[in-house]
């Protein structure tokens, strides 16, 4: 019988294509090259994998705006390369989630040129226009993430179109039915084409509020000194009107009504600094609305102390108890967090075993399971629009986009006979797979290891998580289901930490993950970034 749950508890591989290979010597990756790598993928244990999008776009945004959504851009490859990569991952047992940015299009997509060519053709309302203030200015105070006024003059409708990312990413209007329609049928494409599910770009932004309210300044204690303004006064709004509007709601138990015929399954990442795990909740909550919410709280800038991870889960438990959350470290946004949380290789392998055992489902970043630091880009190099705009308070996001690693030998990684989009970096070529394969301690074998931990316990997939506190450094829980009980323990700092077992007798598991068991003493002595796994016997 289909398995319906797949998805809960799952392990999740991201790729971006531009930088995991190149087949035809451009410079950047394809689809076929996804293809040819999926034996690596397979190699991990993970359950699906997420690909970044790969469709038609002028690449303003590096494919997050989309011209067409139903073809391939012509620098990954066809829709056939899209068949073949679709085949080698079933042959290989993983699912393949396609990443769908439906909140804004390209402003090169058909749709938005026909809504910008006057105001009353067919499409006029499928994007948000408005008009200006009586002084000429914009219609609100709202924001755009990558900076500036949310809102850009058309001379031709003498409007204002609202884009919460860039410009050139003009936002769809969600109150419009066809344009929920003409979504629908996007996803249903796709779905025909084989495809098991989706992740879901910024699903918190899709509708707007109607009223075009402005938002209200956060006040000043809440402001966080380092993101504003030089980064991004963004972050000073407190975005109560331009996302997360009741009906967004609405639309995602349409697509789910959709999804369900083909046990597909969708990820939906929404950010929002202020209430991210309650959106969470909200989202998640009901099994007529998505299955997983990406959640933002571990892919913090600090790095998470055993006392932030039990307030995050306290959290989850007050507001999202019946949500699903699907856990990153890295991804294409955010430095790696090897650097960015300035981990050892011990501390990587650390978080990398605490991640497999956490309640929800999983996601690794290209290059997290090689244990990849954050490449520095010079500005010469830099390629992304976000970082080209606030260098150097923030240097934008390429230094997580640079090329995968697959062999030492060749100066790309093996990436690319070309030259590569982004230049490769040399302080990663000692950490290419090749290299890991041969050695038993590398980081690769470990990150394979904790995944097969986690898929030989039914508890830590789908089980429930209890008991979850901090004993100084030391983060304690437990997972359980109606055949086990587990209890892991993980000791996040450099220095050696003692804590206590629970009542009863446990019996010590994960060994291959270096798990501490219990002392003659009794308690549990961890060295630094050590874990412990028992079974309750
Ligand atoms: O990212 C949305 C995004 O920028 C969030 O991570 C944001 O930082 C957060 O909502 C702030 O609270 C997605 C894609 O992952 C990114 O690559 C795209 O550039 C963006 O959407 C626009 O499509
Ligand atoms: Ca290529």
């Amino acid at each position: 019988k289909t398995d319906t749950d797949w998805w809960r508890g799952a392990v999740i591989y991201q790729v971006y294509p531009r930088s995991f290979q190149d087949t035809n010597g451009d410079g950047i990756g394809d689809l076929l090259g996804i293809a040819q790598r999926m034996p690596h993928i397979a190699s991990l244990g993970v359950d699906a994998v997420w690909i970044s999008p790969f469709f038609t776009s002028p690449m303003k945004d590096f494919g997050y705006d989309v011209s067409d959504y139903c073809d391939v851009d012509p620098m990954f490859g066809s829709l056939a390369d899209f068949d073949v990569l679709i085949a080698s991952a079933h042959r290989l047992g993983i699912k393949v989630l396609i990443d769908l940015v439906l909140s804004h299009t390209s402003e090169e997509h058909s749709w938005f040129k026909e809504s910008r060519a006057s105001r009353d053709n067919r499409r006029a309302n499928w994007y948000v226009w408005a008009d200006a203030k009586p002084d000429g200015t914009p219609p609100n105070n709202w924001l755009s993430i990558f900076g500036g006024s949310a809102w850009q003059w058309d001379s031709t409708r003498c409007q204002y179109y609202l884009h919460n990312f860039l410009q050139e990413q003009p936002d769809l209007n969600f109150h419009e039915p066809d344009v929920q329609t003409a979504l629908l049928e996007v996803a249903q494409f796709w779905l025909d084409r084989g495809v098991d599910g989706f992740r879901l770009d910024t699903i918190n932004f899709y509708v707007h509020d109607k009223q075009l309210r402005d938002n209200p300044p956060l006040p000043e204690e809440e402001r966080n000194p380092i993101t504003a303004p030089a980064v991004n006064p963004y972050t000073w709004q407190n975005h109560l009107y331009d996302k997360t509007q009741p009906e967004n709601l609405d639309f995602l138990r349409k697509l789910r009504t959709l999804m369900n015929d083909y046990n597909a399954a969708a990820v939906g990442e929404v950010g929002d600094d202020q209430r991210g795990l309650e959106i969470l909740g909200q989202y998640t909550g009901g099994d007529d609305l998505i299955h997983m919410s990406y959640a933002f709280e571990l892919l913090s800038g600090h790095m998470p102390t055993a006392s932030y991870i039990a307030d995050v889960f306290e959290k989850v438990e007050a507001v999202a108890a019946q949500g699903w959350a699907c856990w990153a470290f890295s991804n294409h946004d955010v430095p790696r967090h090897a650097s960015r949380w300035q981990l050892s290789d011990a501390g990587t392998r650390c978080f990398a075993t605490l991640m497999q055992c956490l309640r929800g489902s999983t996601c690794l970043y290209q290059g997290e399971e090689l244990g990849l630091p954050e490449a520095d880009v010079a500005f010469e190099d830099l390629q992304d629009p976000y970082g080209k705009r606030f260098w150097p308070a923030f240097k934008g996001r390429d230094g997580c986009r640079t090329p995968m690693v697959w062999e030492p030998s060749n100066q790309n990684g093996g990436f690319s006979s070309g030259s590569p989009w982004l230049p490769v970096s040399h302080e990663h070529l000692n950490r290419a797979v090749t290299n890991q394969e041969q050695d038993p301690a590398a980081i690769l074998h470990h990150y394979r290891r904790a995944i097969a931990f986690r898929h030989s316990h039914e508890a830590l997939r789908k089980g429930a998580q209890t008991d979850m506190s901090a004993d100084g450094t030391v983060l304690r829980f437990q997972r359980a289901n109606e055949e086990e009980t587990l209890f892991c323990a993980f000791n996040l700092s450099f220095e050696p930490a003692v804590t206590d077992l629970p009542e009863g007798k446990w019996r010590q598991i994960g060994i291959e993950l270096g798990s501490a068991g219990p002392a003659p003493d009794g308690r549990l002595h961890l060295g630094p970034w050590q874990p412990a796994l028992l079974m309750r016997v």
